[in-house]
């Protein structure tokens, strides 16, 4: 009798062994000391089971029931401490920070080339002695219009292609004009002003075609002012932006608000004015126009012309930028993949 109870007990012994070994945590453990020494447990049924041996068997089979008991609950102990002990590793291994490592980058924006080649127009004008001015993209006809020498009906106002936000009132600027206006209505002269600023015109997209684009404008109105002083203040700032030894010519033009007008030509930056097809075979390239305040431009903003005078400017931003970086199609500023405009120096 006693030698089947050890047989048993050994089969236990063995099981629980084999089932230690498996066990991968420690609730796997856990487990399988329930199922052998819990209150269900097949060793606590054996310890049960010794109540009905005879009296002289009970002594040898209570020792023998609690050795291999002691065993079992020595080899369950020792290999859940050491599972628990590797479930540690792992987990203070998943939750490691390597303060070593290099930082993660973030993804840094790049300046527009329209906003590179704007600021570098305008500081050349600061450098002149011009100051900056802005105003609305939304105007009133006053100010992009009359003001200007354009009457209702003229020609020049169906030529500007005019978007307009409410029938014959408010539109969308069509030039930045309109802020050279605002700002002699606010100062009394001298004024000498350079105007940024997006414009817009109804123009269906193509390569050199946008409903939307930027202009510099410019404006200087001072006591004595003469074509001689547009002549030197905008060949000069030919040669700062292009390198002083483009060639530069006026040729006569004409504009509203302008008298005498004139479009100023450099020599293509491309062939240097061999003659390309940039520009045309001709060795000239078209940059800006200008030429001095018409009298009736200074009356209507309350400037006396018989004491005032005054000379201005205005360019394109996209064309300039297209002959700078030599970009073919002006509708690239306006997509903005990242891939075109990060090409430009402009940081990051
Ligand atoms: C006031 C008085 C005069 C601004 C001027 C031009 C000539 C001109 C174009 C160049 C290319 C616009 O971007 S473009 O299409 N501009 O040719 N602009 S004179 O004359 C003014 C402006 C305001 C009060």
């Amino acid at each position: 009798m006693i030698d089947e109870l050890r047989e048993r007990l050994e089969g236990v012994r063995e099981r629980v062994d084999r089932e230690l070994e498996a066990a991968s945590s420690p609730e796997d453990a856990e487990e399988i000391r329930v199922r052998a020494l819990g209150k269900k447990g097949v060793l606590t049924a054996e310890a049960k089971a010794i109540g009905s041996l005879p009296v002289e068997a009970r002594p040898e089979a209570g020792q023998l029931v609690n050795r291999i008991k002691d065993a079992i609950e020595e080899a369950i102990s020792e290999r859940e401490a050491a599972l628990a002990e590797k479930a540690l590793a792992a987990r203070l291994e998943s939750e490691s920070l390597d303060v070593t490592l290099p930082g993660r980058r973030h993804g840094q924006g790049v300046r527009h080339p329209l906003s590179i080649v704007t600021d570098e127009l305008l500081d050349i004008f600061r450098r002149m002695g011009f100051t900056v001015a802005r105003g609305p993209e939304a105007e009133d006809v006053w100010h992009n219009f009359e003001a200007l020498n354009i009457p209702e009906g003229h020609p020049a106002r169906e030529e500007m292609d005019t978007l307009y936000l409410e029938p014959g009132g408010l539109l969308l600027r069509t030039h930045t004009s309109p802020v050279q206006i605002r700002v002699m209505e606010a100062r009394e002269p001298p004024v000498r002003v350079v105007v940024p600023g997006r414009v817009f015109r109804s123009d269906t997209p193509d390569a050199s075609h946008s409903p939307y684009f930027h202009q510099i404008e410019g404006l200087w109105v001072d006591e004595g002012i003469s074509l001689a002083h547009l002549k030197w203040a905008l060949t000069e700032f030919v040669h700062q932006f292009y390198g002083p030894d483009v060639g530069v010519r006026f040729r006569p033009s004409y504009f509203q608000f302008t008298e005498p007008s004139a479009e100023l030509d450099i020599q293509c930056v491309l062939c240097g004015g061999a003659g390309c097809s940039a520009c045309k075979r001709t060795g000239w390239m078209e940059l800006l126009g200008c030429g001095v305040v018409d009298p009736a431009v200074l009356e209507a903003v309350g400037v006396d012309p018989e004491r005032w005078s005054g000379f201005a400017w205005g360019m394109g931003v996209e064309r300039i930028a297209m002959n700078k970086y030599a970009i073919p199609d002006i509708r690239l500023f306006f997509e903005n993949d990242v891939r075109f405009l990060r090409q430009f120096g402009g940081g990051a």
